[in-house]
């Protein structure tokens, strides 16, 4: 039987037939909403295989995180959402005898120098679509390549045992699942409902939508009835934010008068013939009928065509909304965008034990907790930003910078970045490279771009990774945003060769 992307079938089978020799199984992932999906699809998967595992969060799958695993007793170890980056590391200890490593992700594989060239180290279980032709950072997310595995896992752990025995007339039902909707928990495809999460929250759905092998990950969702897909208004907070804050919030579209304008877009409602609020509260964008969605959709883009926003722009204001079906109208959980964003709040203040237990579906303390942290999170960004547009920004001949030692953490500093981008005084026409105090001894680089640069050639990946070797750190991630840790005192050095790389690339 073909899974849902036929190119990796045969891998994944292979690798689910190995975990199932185990006896266990420790489950290892990352910490952001991508790796936090994954993680939920593994442990949801390991479990109605029957198989007994633990699972194990770190933020970068270091050499010392990987001989902390090899460590452990397990004898078969699963990495989502990492794990293709440290083969090099993860080999040694396999051929040691430590682990057999089985490995769902879709980051760039090591290669046996670091140099990207060079041939590449591997391993038996190893799942990753760029070993098949599939892009990794546009077409399938270490989610997508988990839910392959969990397809494949249901396959195999079917043809494996005997069909369950009913003694009384009823099926065995499992009592911690009986929330999956029948017939799609036999074979995982309820699943594909987070891996659509951990696609969208890795900003796989570039151009409004997601293609490729997320695509046929969204057909199985649909089919399977936890996903639903529509084109709608593309801003964040359709389900959970008051109409007025959903657009005076959406900058990723300008609309003058609207967008970062708490008067303007209250005036904006106003002149529509709405009923804006109901019980003394403001209505949301996912409780307007299909007539009222229209009526503000439309005026929105009258105001922007009136006011000189290219087509090209307006055309962004419109794309595909991804629906958890089974999720409350109203929630975070029922938008994919908004339930990515909860669980990367979770785990930039490193509650992947809280994202974890919210996408296994603990809808009381967890979700709370979550809450919680986002609302933290939205304060620490909005004092960061301040921070950044009131200090400025040094400009270098092709990017600029901004050093927040303790003042901004270094899990958000990246993020207080892209969005100070724009901003008065930082323009968008150079990449932003911003330092944040890790400890004594290491600073945390991030480093936005934007679109419009990465098509000039802008690849931050590269600039970040060769930038932090040449003074004695690491780095790497996306063309479009990437992220290093050098040595503290290392800054000037980094940046100047930044400064070089960038210039270079966009020359
Ligand atoms: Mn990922």
């Amino acid at each position: 039987m073909t899974g849902p992307v036929p190119e990796l079938t045969d891998r994944a089978t292979a690798c689910a037939e190995r975990l199932l020799e185990a006896d266990g199984v420790l489950l290892a992932s990352h910490i952001d909403a991508d790796g936090l999906t994954s993680a939920a699809i593994a442990a949801r998967a390991l479990e109605r295989a029957g198989l007994p595992f633990e699972t194990v969060f770190e933020k970068q799958l270091d050499d010392a995180a990987i001989a902390a695993i090899a460590a452990t007793d397990y004898d078969t170890v699963l990495f989502t959402d990492f794990g293709s980056g440290q083969l090099d590391v993860i080999r040694e200890h396999e051929d040691a005898g430590a682990f057999t490593p089985v490995i769902a992700d879709h980051h760039q594989p090591a290669t046996i120098d670091g140099q990207r060239s060079s041939s590449r180290v591997d391993t038996e279980y190893h799942l990753n679509p760029l070993l098949f032709g599939i892009d990794g950072s546009s077409e399938l997310s270490g989610a997508g390549a988990s839910y392959v595995l969990a397809r494949a896992l249901a396959t195999a752990s079917d043809a494996d045992s005997e069909p369950p025995i009913a003694t009384d007339g009823g099926a065995e039902t499992d009592a911690a699942d009986a929330d999956a909707p029948s017939g799609t928990r036999a074979d995982n495809r309820d699943l594909a409902a987070l891996a659509v999460v951990g696609a969208v929250g890795d900003m796989q759905a570039s151009g409004g939508e997601l293609h490729g092998a997320n695509a046929k990950i969204v057909a199985e969702g649909v089919d399977a009835g936890v996903l639903e897909t529509g084109t709608d208004l593309s801003l964040y907070g359709k389900q959970t934010r008051p109409l007025p804050k959903l657009l005076e919030y959406a900058t990723d579209v300008h609309i003058p008068g609207v967008s970062n304008d708490e008067g303007g877009a209250l005036r904006f409602l106003d002149g529509l013939d709405l009923e804006l609020k109901r019980d003394g509260e403001w209505r949301r964008w996912s409780g307007l009928t299909a007539d009222e969605k229209q009526t503000v959709a439309s005026a929105l883009v009258r105001r922007a065509v009136s006011k000189g926003v290219p087509a090209s722009k307006i055309e962004q204001l419109v794309g595909t909304a991804y629906v958890l079906s089974a999720e409350p109208v109203g929630t975070e959980l029922r938008d994919a965008s908004e339930f990515s964003t909860l669980l990367n709040a979770t785990a930039r203040y490193e509650r992947a034990d809280v994202g974890l237990a919210v996408c296994l579906g603990d809808r009381d303390g967890a979700l709370e907790r979550a809450r919680t942290l986002l609302r933290d999170h939205r304060r620490n960004l909005s004092s960061g930003i301040d921070l950044v547009t009131r200090e400025g920004v040094t400009v270098e001949e092709h990017v600029q910078w901004f050093h927040a030692g303790d003042r901004i953490r270094e899990t958000i500093v990246g993020i207080v970045a892209g969005m100070a981008l724009g901003n008065d005084g930082i323009s968008r026409s150079k990449p932003i490279v911003a330092f944040a105090d890790k400890d004594d001894d290491e600073v945390k680089v991030s480093a936005r771009g934007t679109h419009a640069l990465v098509r000039r050639g802008l690849d931050l990946s590269a600039v970040l990774g060769e930038a932090a070797r040449a003074v004695g750190g690491d780095g790497g991630g996306h063309d479009v945003a990437a992220g290093a840790t050098v040595p503290a005192g290392a800054e000037a050095a980094f940046v100047e060769r930044v400064d070089e790389l960038v210039g270079e690339q966009l020359s």
